[in-house]
């Protein structure tokens, strides 16, 4: 149904076609230093600089018109578009964050020392405190504790006071335009619109980081379309101003992800010396205390379904996780996210830290280590896919097999001396 509306166009295409041909507008930002070495030689930098400027202006301007076409014909009134995309505008900025990635992959622990700090805690009860009634009143409408409410709204945007200055619309136009990812911006940018039509929030008052989460609660515009909820009943879904808007929203989310209300997220535990790492899957309860699992404090959870988890390998603390804490995965896919999400709950409500300590003294692997890690595991035959510098469950598998092969915990935990144990490996074989 897609294709033949965009088959339909010539129009469009007669315009933007002169602008794309003029440079390759579109690819000149991404394309070539040697180009603009070519021409730095032959004119003065501010000429250069500025005609580098009107290419991109033009190539934006052609990318919104093409994109304007899309909306109309996806039920977008003229009027809208008119008012809203014509204030829109390119932030180089916002390039420069989707094209620098971090070069270490940063340890859960010093993760959890930011997102679960002491001011985190203390500003989440005196948040839980002024806002006790409304955090209360959605605990009860829709079975998500009043704490874990907060503890998302603490971390996704320090309870409010962090959720960016960006509009959302220049975000993702710029992104659509110009980013790593522009078909996932583009249907982005089609539900902002969508946001802005039925008349929740002001184009202005559209505003969150430079990737696209909005307000509060970091939703991107097609998650606050499914999810976001008028807790204040003032008839407008406001993510942005409305605190009882925000913690509906959020609690409605976790909800919808699965949350069962009265379960924890789950607990702290200890192993035994012989627990099997390569038990990865769900059991029950009663299943994990037959293994050896043992709640560090109080008693375990009753589950039909739980996980064991160990963030940082078997010399690191371990958790067994039930349904919530999959239902806040649901939210954001990252064990350290979800378990910050779970400790700051916790911590809120007055219940202990992560009693076993981080492996702390662990040097962290670089993107390229993780690449190297990968590519060794490959040619060691314990295949991981395409190399990509990630630590995702392909990967940990694949460092399962090997330091099972070695006679090691199998934990999936990624270490500078089992990399080097797999450099001296390749060394062997050669
Ligand atoms: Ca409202």
């Amino acid at each position: 149904m897609f294709l033949p509306l965009r088959l339909r166009r010539p129009r469009i295409h007669r315009f933007t076609a002169p602008l794309l041909g003029l440079g390759l507008v579109a690819g000149a930002v991404h394309a070539a230093p040697s180009l603009m070495t070519e021409v730095d030689s032959q004119a003065p930098e501010s000429v250069t600089a500025s005609s580098e400027a009107d290419q991109r202006r033009a190539g934006f301007n052609a990318w919104l018109a093409d994109f304007r076409y899309e909306a109309a014909q996806q039920g977008i009134r003229q009027r809208t578009l008119d008012r809203v995309l014509g204030n829109v505008s390119y932030r180089a900025d916002i390039i420069e964050h989707d094209r620098s990635q971090p070069e270490f992959v940063r340890p859960i622990w010093e993760y959890l020392d930011t997102a679960v700090s002491s001011t985190r805690i203390n500003a989440g009860r005196e948040k839980l405190e002024a806002q006790r009634d409304t955090a209360r009143q959605m605990q009860q409408r829709y079975g998500v504790p009043a704490e874990v409410i907060v503890a998302i709204w603490g971390i996704e945007s320090h309870y409010g006071s962090h959720f960016g200055d960006y509009s959302t619309l220049n975000a993702l136009a710029t992104l659509g335009f110009d980013g790593r990812r522009d078909d996932f911006a583009r249907k982005e940018l089609l539900a902002a619109l969508k946001i802005i039509q039925a008349g929740d929030i002001s184009a202005a008052g559209m505003q969150g980081s430079w990737a696209g989460a909005m307000g509060h609660t970091q939703f991107l515009p097609s998650s606050f379309l499914a999810y976001a909820v008028d807790g204040d009943g003032d008839g407008q879904r406001d993510i942005w101003r409305s605190i009882p808007d925000v913690m509906a929203s959020t609690a409605h989310y976790l909800a919808e992800a699965g949350w069962q209300a009265g379960e924890p997220w789950g607990t702290e535990v200890s192993l035994p010396d012989d627990f099997d790492y390569t038990a990865t899957g769900q059991n029950s309860t009663a299943d994990w205390r037959e293994r050896g699992v043992r709640a560090v404090n109080g008693k375990l959870p009753d589950f039909a379904g739980a996980k064991v988890i160990v963030p940082a390998g078997a010399e690191g603390p371990a958790f067994l996780t039930g349904p919530n804490f999959r239902s806040i995965l649901r939210y954001n896919n990252a064990t350290s996210y979800a378990l910050a999400v779970a400790k700051l709950s916790d911590a809120i409500a007055g219940r202990e830290g992560v009693v076993q300590s981080w492996p702390r003294e662990q040097a962290p692997l670089s993107r390229d280590d993780v690449f190297r890690l990968q590519q060794l595991l490959g040619r060691a035959g314990y295949g991981v896919g395409q190399a990509d510098g990630i630590m995702g469950p392909n990967t940990r598998k694949g460092l399962r097999q090997f330091q099972r092969s070695q006679g090691l915990t199998p934990d999936g935990f990624a270490t500078q001396a089992l990399l080097e144990r797999l450099e001296n490996r390749q060394g062997d074989a050669s």
